[in-house]
């Protein structure tokens, strides 16, 4: 297999508040990840109320890297990384979301953190918002149902960009905001957004003014950062499960171009700089009457993106059996089992090939470099009598992805700038709260009921990757 380029960035991923703990340290806020409970396969965590006694937050401690970074970074470093993907705390840098002045405890943090990195030669890769904004936004303004978290964010931004500037280049704005097209669950929104709906309110209307506030947000964003540092790199982030028809009838292939393009208009506003005629011509159908001005239009325009950051797990399969004749994308519903494929004891489908035709894909529409910032296997690893973890499903599952995206950039041209697999170290799993659902290369001894020593070790994954990184991706 021919070589990738030198340039080429590997690393790992995670998000501020699945690993860092210290949720009331710092004088950092309470966010929307602080009032999910713990869930299940099949079981949703529970979004309460503010923070109940008694409940049990897994992000509340989390792995505790807040205090263990140091530890953490210098594993980092040994398995050879050249980059490193995390979020910034948005309720570190303001508590409340709504403050004009920032936390400098919470800004001194990551000021740390990245020399860390940087200490090792490893780039830090940032998103800024990552399911984890001020738990106030929600209660004060309904999250992003309202226009006014538009300034709250690009202010924050703006924070970061000029406090970081000199530290941080690859910028990512919205973590996966394309999940909420998941309405009909409360998951989605209320992550992605801070949405939390009434009864009888509707749901689907409410979520595209949510999203249209982000992506103004993001352009706003994207477009001040460029001014305070033009050498930024900025992306959006793309949650990207390619949708298959089930079959090859007709009607499944327009149902799932159909589903592709709900799924994913997202991203042709942050590339393009426009919504595409198969979205306004659905909010006309659906009588929405968004709020949408000639203002944001002309931002959307003025603030896209430098490259698609996007995360890879699965691939779904769709039939048109359950839907109308206007082929409207209901994703609780329509996604059916793809026989031709196996899934993972939480049930996502393993489809490495889906990653290749994911990279064509993006590559097709956008014609923008494209950087893997999420992709793993979540499962269960136990100690053997050897007293080590031997992960190689693990390995198995990464392999086979890496090699079909070497496929991607070596046989297809695809131009991707680098891959970061999640959760590196064992972190909170975002769907179900769970530690027992893990990713990592490195092991954190905790457990879903909160107990274990927090000590950390390398599991056979760890000296795999090592390698695939000393190698470039030639010993696989
Ligand atoms: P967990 C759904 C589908 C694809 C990616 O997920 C998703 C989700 C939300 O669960 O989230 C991303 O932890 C997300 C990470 C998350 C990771 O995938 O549910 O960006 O925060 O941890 C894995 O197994």
């Amino acid at each position: 297999m021919s070589k990738l380029p030198d340039s080429f960035l590997w690393g790992g991923a995670v998000a501020a508040h699945q690993l860092e703990g210290a949720w009331k340290e710092g004088g950092k806020g309470v966010s929307v990840a602080d009032v999910m409970t713990g869930g299940a396969h099949g079981v949703p965590r529970e979004i309460t109320d503010g923070v109940i006694e008694g409940k049990n937050y897994p992000n509340h401690e989390a792995i505790d890297f807040y205090h263990r970074y140091k530890e953490d970074i210098a594993l980092f470093a040994e398995m050879g990384f050249t980059c490193f993907r995390t979020s910034i705390a948005w309720s570190r840098i303001f508590p409340n979301g709504d403050e004009t002045e920032p936390n400098e405890e919470g800004l001194k943090f990551y000021d740390d953190l990245f020399d860390e990195c940087l200490k090792y030669g490893i780039e830090p890769v940032v998103t800024l918002s990552h399911f984890e904004m001020p738990y106030h936004l929600v209660t004060e303004y309904g999250g992003f149902r309202n226009r006014k978290l538009i300034d709250f964010f690009v202010h924050f931004a703006r924070v970061c960009f000029e406090r970081y500037q000199d530290k941080v280049n690859y910028w990512m704005t919205f973590n996966e905001i394309n999940n909420q097209a998941n309405f009909h669950e409360d998951f989605a929104p209320f992550t992605n957004s801070g949405v939390k709906y009434k009864d009888g309110e509707d749901r689907e209307r409410i979520m595209y003014q949510a999203a249209h506030y982000e992506l103004v947000a993001s352009a706003k964003a994207v477009k001040i950062g460029k001014e305070i540092n033009s050498d930024f790199q900025i992306g959006c982030m793309i949650a990207m499960c390619p949708i298959y028809p089930s079959t090859s009838h007709p009607k499944d292939m327009l149902m799932a171009q159909k589903a592709m393009q709900k799924r994913y208009y997202f991203t042709d506003v942050h590339v393009h700089g426009e919504y595409p005629g198969h979205m306004t011509k659905y909010f006309e159908r659906k009588k929405f009457h968004l709020d949408i001005t000639k203002d944001d239009l002309e931002i959307l325009k003025e603030g896209t993106v430098d490259y698609i950051g996007f995360s890879y797990y699965m691939s779904f399969a769709i039939s048109h059996q359950q839907s109308s004749e206007e082929y409207d994308y209901n994703e609780s519903r329509d996604i059916v089992k793809n026989e031709y494929i196996k899934a993972s004891d939480w049930g996502w489908p393993i489809d490495p090939e889906g990653l290749r035709y994911a990279l064509n894909w993006f590559t097709d529409m956008y014609r923008l470099p494209l950087f893997i910032v999420e992709n793993g296997f979540g499962a269960i690893d136990e100690f053997s009598e050897d007293g080590k973890i031997h992960d190689d499903y693990r390995i198995d599952y990464l392999r086979a992805h890496i090699e079909q995206m070497m496929k991607a950039m070596n046989e297809d041209g695809v131009d991707l700038m680098g891959y970061t697999p999640w959760g590196c170290i064992d972190l909170v799993s975002a769907g179900t709260g769970e530690m027992k659902k893990r990713y990592g290369f490195i092991y954190v001894d905790k457990d879903n009921e909160g107990n274990g020593t927090l000590d950390r070790y390398r599991k056979d994954s760890f000296y795999w990757y090592k390698e695939v990184i000393a190698s470039n991706g030639e010993k696989l």
